[in-house]
């Protein structure tokens, strides 16, 4: 394959034009951002929608009885209907707004867990998670006397399953990612959920890097809770979702106190507003909510079948030319197969952030380090990998440019 290769799912060049950011010239070169998975670029419609509202109807939401605030609040709680039809939620009383997939997996770790947790019961999340999904279920075991248990990885970045059920007893809640930051690899959730309910525990899917890229439906995976970064799916940061079964919300006490999460307070106690409003305690993330919603509709527009194809033949054209680096070694999956398009590798003995420097100077932007996967880079043996991902606005000819940039770095390195 060549970076003549048509990508014809959909007109790739129009839609790399809705990005203001895609144009501006990078060190002399055109920016080549292949730095997705860590935050998307935003779309300009997603752009004037955050300024639409502060330009035309700021105010704050469900407090105001004036017209700029009921127009606020319709658009916020649009918003939020929005995001339950995008990923099949039976309600949008099960979409919960947070910052971000951290404070998320948070909300539950402290609320789900603290009440329902107790020592000796068992946690099952996986070596490859990201920090965000393994730190809060630390401290819960730290609180609680809950232990962790991890499912393992075979030599291509896989979980091993083999022994699932037997993993499963004792059980109260398997936490696991969709699609690794770092790997790429997809895991398959439904499979999971099924004999994670069939043992009797509850499932919590970390979806920050697969509800940007592929179509995620709540139901069809038949999972309890779902944790979601808008900042990676093309929307504004500072905003995020916690989706969760209504009657596991309902039970849930809540995580933050203040205004908007009651129904009545008195000077020693108080009751509490019904879900999701128990969990969104203050004043939210406004527009940047609303600004998430037009992003939905964004992603809908281009098709998340489509965004998914279009990332899986990018990797796939990646991996292939990306196997004539020499001394490149890409970790994770070698195939398009249940992977997604972040590609993580080192380049012989030069340091990944040498690697990303020296890309950086050919305009292409991409993340080192340990992308927050410290137990991964352990497990993988390498303290730190040069990550590419990709998204909808990426190219052929951006693979192009990374591969004569690492051939490059490593002639000035090795
Ligand atoms: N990963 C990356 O460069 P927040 O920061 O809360 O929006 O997302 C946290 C998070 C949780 N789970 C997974 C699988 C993630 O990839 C991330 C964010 C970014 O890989 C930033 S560290």
């Amino acid at each position: 394959m060549t970076s003549s290769m048509t990508l014809d799912q959909f007109d790739i060049l129009a839609l790399r034009r809705e990005f203001p950011i895609l144009s501006q010239p990078m060190n002399g070169k055109t920016l080549a951002f292949l730095d997705s998975a860590a935050s998307s670029q935003k779309p300009r419609r997603v752009i004037d929608c955050l300024e639409d509202y502060y330009r035309r109807y700021n105010a704050n939401v469900h407090r105001g009885v004036y017209r700029l605030s009921e127009e606020a609040t319709f658009a916020f709680e649009r918003a939020r209907g929005k995001v339950a039809r995008f990923i099949n939620a039976r309600s949008q009383r099960e979409v919960v707004f947070v910052r971000n997939t951290t404070e998320a997996i948070n909300l539950v770790a402290r609320s789900w867990g603290d009440a329902n947790l107790r020592e000796g019961d068992r946690i099952l999340l996986s070596v490859m998670e990201h920090h965000s999904n393994l730190v809060p279920w630390q401290m819960l075991a730290q609180r609680t006397g809950a232990k962790l248990e991890f499912l393992s990885l075979d030599g291509e970045g896989r979980l091993v399953l083999d022994h699932l059920d037997a993993q499963l007893q004792g059980v109260r809640l398997v936490a696991l990612t969709q699609q690794s930051n770092v790997l790429g690899t997809i895991n398959p959730v439904a499979e999971i959920a099924r004999r994670a309910h069939a043992a009797g525990a509850l499932i919590l899917v970390d979806g920050a890097q697969s509800v940007p890229h592929m179509p995620v439906d709540v139901q069809a995976l038949d999972i309890d809770f779902l944790a979601f970064s808008g900042h990676k799916m093309c929307a504004p940061t500072g905003i995020g979702v916690l989706w969760g079964r209504r009657a596991l919300l309902e039970q849930m006490p809540p995580f933050l106190g203040g205004g908007s999460m009651i129904k009545v307070v008195s000077l020693h106690e108080s009751s509490y507003a019904d879900v999701p409003a128990r969990f969104e305690a203050g004043t939210p993330a406004i527009a940047e909510a609303i600004a998430l919603g037009e992003a939905v509709d964004f992603l809908q527009e281009v098709g998340m079948a489509r965004i998914y194809a279009h990332e899986r033949e990018l990797l796939g054209y990646a991996i292939d030319r990306l196997a004539g680096v020499e001394g490149l070694t890409i970790y994770g999956p070698q195939t398009t197969e249940m992977r997604g398009g972040a590609l993580s590798f080192t380049l012989e003995d030069v340091h990944p952030h040498d690697v990303a420097a020296a890309l950086d100077s050919e305009g292409i932007a991409v993340r080192a380090g340990h992308h927050c996967t410290q137990p991964l880079h352990a497990h993988l043996n390498v303290p730190a990998t040069t990550r590419a991902s990709f998204y909808l606005y990426n190219t052929a000819e951006e693979v192009d440019r990374l591969v004569v940039a690492l051939d490059k770095a490593r002639n000035l390195f090795g």
